[in-house]
């Protein structure tokens, strides 16, 4: 009886090696076989295979050129391109957008791939990926802003363009809400131009602040198109020369859309009087415009320029 069961075992294991063995004749060879004989799914490095009937409740499987279609038998599908539907690609600041891929399969069907399995790089622009369900939050923007996504999957790439809208002037981050146009306190306050802005940037823009300390806050030099980082860059008013009666005067740097109005009164406490309006056409924009008032007094008096916006340029 002993003999028996050892030559049974025997037999067992000379049947078990022949059927998992790789082969080769002098024609071929052939590696990496697998062998389920419960009809299990199969795979090799170049292929992939499922073994499930139609219906049956599966994921489909990939390699690096193939994938198996969920609930086939044993079906081998390749992609052969890879498209991106997006529901706006000129979106607003602080909307939400959607993109939805799908793939061209070789045999001329199509199929919705999911944002989750997609790997998604951010190619320009402040754009971030989709999240799992496709959805893409457009972030408050300084001005208008290109951007671009690329899409990667099962060996296809797909780059996707947009043309994000600046839809809001004051509402950019630590900038919002204060009544100052973002780009323009950005230009002057972010250090290094990369759009992020520090608290420290922030406070340096604020309204009320005085960067350069020439007595103009923010405020003003915006409302004057001066530059509130350089101290000799304000809006000011000389007397150059006084002869007579006549005095050369010399006020500026002007600046287009904006209409300078030239002041006199004989004391601190008197009331201004209006000597004239000067309109800053674009031949003296920067520059600084030189008046004379003939009816200057030869007494003390002072001297002073306002501004005020007259149109959008
Ligand atoms: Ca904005
Ligand atoms: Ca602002
Ligand atoms: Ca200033
Ligand atoms: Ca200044």
């Amino acid at each position: 009886m002993k003999a028996t069961n050892l030559l049974i075992a025997s037999a067992l294991l000379i049947f078990g090696a022949q059927a998992f063995a790789a082969r080769s004749s002098s024609n071929y060879r052939l590696e990496n076989e697998s062998h389920d004989p419960g009809a299990a799914d199969r795979s090799s490095a170049s292929y992939g295979s499922m073994t499930r009937l139609p219906g049956a409740e599966s994921q489909p499987r990939s390699s690096s050129a193939y994938m198996a279609r969920s609930g086939s038998l044993g079906a081998l599908i390749a992609p052969v391109s890879l498209s991106l539907q997006v529901s706006n690609d000129e979106p607003d600041e602080g909307t939400q957008i959607s993109v939805t891929a799908s793939a061209m399969l070789d045999d001329d069907t199509q199929l919705t791939v999911p944002s989750s399995e997609i790997q998604w790089t951010t190619l320009a622009g402040p754009l971030s990926p989709p999240d799992p369900g496709g959805e893409i939050n457009v972030p408050f923007l300084l001005n208008h802003t290109a951007a671009a996504l690329k899409a990667s999957w099962m060996g296809l790439d797909k780059q996707i363009d947009f043309s994000l809208r600046n839809a809001g002037s004051d509402n950019y981050g630590l900038l919002a809400n204060e009544g100052l146009e973002d780009e323009w306190q950005a230009l002057h306050c972010d250090a290094n131009q990369d759009q992020i802005i520090s608290p420290a940037e922030a406070a340096l823009a604020h309204p009320d602040a005085d960067p350069d300390e020439d007595k103009m806050n923010n405020l003003n030099e915006y409302l004057t198109s001066t530059i509130p980082t350089d101290a000799n860059h304000r809006l000011a008013v000389q007397l150059m020369s006084l002869n007579g009666s006549t005095a050369t005067l010399q006020f500026g740097p002007v600046a287009p859309g904006l209409t300078y109005k030239l002041w006199f009164k004989s004391a601190l406490s008197a009331e201004r009087q209006l000597i004239g309006s000067f309109p800053a056409g674009a031949p003296h924009a920067g520059q600084t415009i030189e008046i004379q008032d003939e009816d200057a007094a030869e007494n003390v008096g002072f001297y002073s320029i306002s501004a005020e916006r007259t149109n959008e340029s």
